[in-house]
C-alpha cells in the first residue's frame, strides 16, 4: 500500500535530516515546494505534524507583543499597508514614541504573559538619528529580560550593528511575496533591497525574523516561491510570521478576494516542513479568522502568535479570547526559545 504523505519525502530527502538554520545548505526547488503545496491536505498535515514534533513541543506557543512605535505617514507605497501616507486609510501619522511611554506598554505586555516584545516604526528606512532614539528604546525595554525584536525599514550594515550593541535580539524584515509577484505590490523599493538588509541583520549576530502575506492575489505557485526564498535563506530564519492579507479600506488592496482558509494553512504547513526548526508565526489575520482554522493553522506546525489586542494599526483577539482559545487546545505559553 503506497501512503501518499511519503510523495513529498522523495521529492526532497534532505528534509528527512535534522536541519538546522546554522547548517542547513540544501537548497529547495521550488516544484518540490509546490509540490508539497499539492498534497491531499491529510498527507500534508501528517507531514507537517512530523516535523513539527521532531523539533519542537507542539503544545508550546510563543507570544508576542507588537508595538507601534512610529505610526503612520510612510513613503512606501506597499499596497497592504494601511501605514502608507498615499492611501486614505484614517491612520494617523505620529512622532516616535517616547522611552517611558514604550516600557509601560512593555511592562503591561509581559504582565499580560508576552516573552517577546516587537517595536514596529512605519519607515521606508531609519535616518541616524531615529537608530540612536530607537537604540535607547532597546536598552529601556531590554531591562525588563524579554526577548526584543524590532522593525524599522530597510537597514545599513552599521545600523544594525548599533541594533545589536544595544540589546536587540531580532530584526523583523519580510519578504512579503515572491520575486515575480513583489513589483505587482510593492514599487518603491526592490526584492534586492529587502535582501540587503537581511543579510547586514545577520552580519550584525542578529536573529532574523521574515515572513511574509498570502491572500494578496498571488497564485499558489508564488506562495511556493515565497517560501522558497525563505527557506533558501543561509540560515533560513529564526523566525517566519505568516501574514494573511488584512484587507483595509482606503489601500489598493481592500477589496481582494479572500484567500480559501485551507490555502492559508497549507502555506504555514509547508514553511513548518521546508523551516523545520523556525518558529512559524500564524500572524496578522487572526481576528478574520475563526478559532477552527486557527487551530488547523496549530496542528499545521504554527508555534507563536502576535499576542495583545492590536497589531500595529488593525485589530487582533483580545487576550482573554486567546487564553481561552489555547487552553481548549491544551496549548501552553512557550518561554522565550523555549522548544
Ligand atoms: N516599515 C517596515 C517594513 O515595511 O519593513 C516595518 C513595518 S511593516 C508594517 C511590517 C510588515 O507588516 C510588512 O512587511 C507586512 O508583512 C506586514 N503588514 C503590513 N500591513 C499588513 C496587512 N494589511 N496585512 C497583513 N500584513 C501586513
Ligand atoms: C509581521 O509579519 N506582521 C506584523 C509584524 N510583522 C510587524 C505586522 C502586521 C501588521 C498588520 C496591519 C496593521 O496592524 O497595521
Ligand atoms: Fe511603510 Fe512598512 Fe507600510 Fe511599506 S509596509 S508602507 S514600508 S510601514
Amino acid at each position: 500500500m503506497s501512503h501518499v504523505g511519503e510523495q513529498a519525502i522523495l521529492l526532497h530527502p534532505s528534509t528527512q535530516a535534522q536541519q538546522s538554520p546554522e547548517t542547513s545548505t540544501e537548497r529547495w526547488r521550488i516544484d518540490a515546494i509546490e509540490a508539497l503545496f499539492n498534497l491531499p491536505f491529510p498527507a500534508l498535515m501528517h507531514r507537517a505534524q512530523t516535523v513539527h514534533c521532531e523539533n519542537f513541543d507542539p503544545t508550546r506557543v510563543e507570544f508576542a507583543t507588537l508595538l507601534s512605535v512610529k505610526t503612520g505617514g510612510c513613503t512606501e507605497d506597499c499596497g497592504y499597508c494601511p501605514q502608507a501616507a498615499r492611501y486614505d486609510t484614517g491612520v494617523e501619522a505620529s512622532k516616535l514614541m517616547e522611552p517611558e511611554e514604550v516600557l509601560a506598554a512593555a511592562k503591561r505586555a509581559q504582565a499580560a504573559g508576552a516573552t517577546r516584545f516587537c517595536m514596529g516604526a512605519a519607515w521606508r528606512s531609519p535616518k541616524e538619528r531615529d537608530i540612536e532614539k530607537v537604540a535607547e528604546l532597546i536598552r529601556t525595554v531590554k531591562a525588563l529580560g524579554l526577548e526584543i525584536c524590532a522593525t524599522l525599514g530597510m537597514l545599513e550594515d552599521g545600523q544594525a550593528q548599533t541594533l545589536q550593541s544595544a540589546g536587540l535580539d531580532y530584526y523583523n524584515h519580510n519578504l512579503d511575496s515572491a520575486p515575480d509577484f513583489y513589483g505587482d505590490i510593492v514599487t518603491t523599493r526592490n526584492y534586492q533591497d529587502r535582501l540587503d538588509t537581511l543579510a547586514h541583520v545577520r552580519s550584525a549576530g542578529v536573529k532574523v525574523c521574515c515572513g511574509g502575506i498570502v491572500g494578496m492575489g498571488e497564485t499558489r505557485r508564488q506562495r511556493a516561491g515565497l517560501v522558497a526564498e525563505l527557506a533558501n535563506l543561509a540560515p533560513y530564519p529564526e523566525s517566519v510570521p505568516i501574514n494573511n492579507l488584512v484587507k483595509v479600506t482606503g489601500t489598493p488592496l481592500a477589496e481582494q478576494a479572500d484567500l480559501d482558509p485551507f490555502e492559508f494553512v497549507r502555506t504555514i504547513a509547508v514553511a513548518r516542513i521546508t523551516m523545520p526548526k523556525a518558529r512559524v508565526r500564524l500572524s496578522a489575520g487572526r481576528q478574520q479568522m475563526g478559532d477552527g482554522v486557527q487551530a488547523l493553522c496549530f496542528l499545521a506546525g504554527a508555534n507563536s502568535i502576535f499576542y495583545g489586542d492590536k497589531l500595529l494599526t488593525t485589530g487582533n483577539p483580545d487576550t482573554d479570547a486567546d487564553l481561552r482559545l489555547l487552553a481548549r487546545l491544551d496549548l501552553h505559553r512557550a518561554e522565550p526559545d523555549g522548544r
